[in-house]
């Protein structure tokens, strides 16, 4: 069985990362069996690196970055290690290789895949500034153990643009919330600019056209984590909803059969 390793939070169903859902869909959309261990920040490093699993990416201090999603795929029967994988894309792609049987995540064009590799990296940087937001406020429904660690990473991750050491530190008042929501709502029309250029090529109500893909999932995961981390009654989402003719409402229905907490 798969067992997939996730960070929790107070959320329902507790899995709120949108790195952690792109895999969790990817798994409940093909339906392979899989069990989450929920480890916090700290945890991440030296429990991947103890099954063997490796860092998805190299940190700009040369040292290595290890992240969840991250998979360890072991035969029931045996107890063989199959599988360590980390990084929801090679995630996608060893699925699509070690579970031939199910339904494909990833394009057969090599361009597409590609193409789906390099969103899957960008997304949330198109989508900026809302992630700082969404970052803050994901911050205090972490437990205890992962909140220093969240907190100065994605800091870190912000720097340029905030020049703070800790999330909180970012001066997030109304009047800054308002100026950032502003910009947030520009990244959503030019993402919705970009998908109505595509629609214009490939027929059909997914990225790649008449198929579900992982791009899907990528794009899902985040509006997942708005949803998980605001609510579906709160101001943020239903600003979003109605965003670009209902177009992020859209997507999260049509990834309802999928969207099945741990
Ligand atoms: N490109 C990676 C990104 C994974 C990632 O950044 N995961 C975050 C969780 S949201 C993480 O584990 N960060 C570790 C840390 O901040 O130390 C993927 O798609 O899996």
């Amino acid at each position: 069985m798969i067992t997939l390793f996730d960070v929790p939070a107070s959320v329902p169903g507790k899995s709120w990362s949108p790195n952690s859902w792109k895999a969790r869909l990817s798994l409940n959309y093909k339906g392979i069996p899989y069990k989450t261990e929920w480890i916090e920040y700290p945890e991440i490093a030296p429990v991947l690196e103890k099954h063997g699993i490796p860092p998805s990416k190299t940190k700009p201090d040369g040292t290595p970055g290890y992240t969840v999603p991250a998979i360890l795929d072991v035969d029931d029967e045996t107890g063989a290690v199959k599988a360590k994988v980390s990084e929801s894309f090679l995630i996608a792609k060893y699925l699509d290789e070690a579970y031939p049987g199910t339904p494909k995540l990833l394009p057969s064009d090599k361009a597409a895949e590609e193409e789906q590799k390099k969103l899957n990296e960008e997304l949330l940087s198109y989508f900026f500034p809302m992630p700082v937001t969404l970052c803050a406020d994901s911050l205090p429904l972490l437990n205890n153990g992962s909140q220093d660690h969240f907190t100065r990473a994605r800091a870190a991750d912000f720097y340029a643009f905030h020049k703070a050491e800790k999330l909180e530190d970012i001066p997030l008042t109304p009047e800054y919330r308002a100026e950032l929501w502003d910009k947030a709502k520009e990244s959503f029309d030019a993402f919705d600019a970009k998908l109505k250029d595509r629609e214009g090529k490939h027929s059909g109500e997914w990225y790649e056209g008449g198929q579900l893909t992982f791009a899907d999932f990528v794009l899902g995961a985040y509006l997942i984590w708005i949803l998980k981390v605001w609510g579906e009654e709160s101001r943020e989402w239903k600003d979003v909803k109605q965003w670009n003719d209902g177009r992020w409402a859209t997507i999260v229905q049509r990834l309802g059969p999928y969207i099945i907490d741990a």
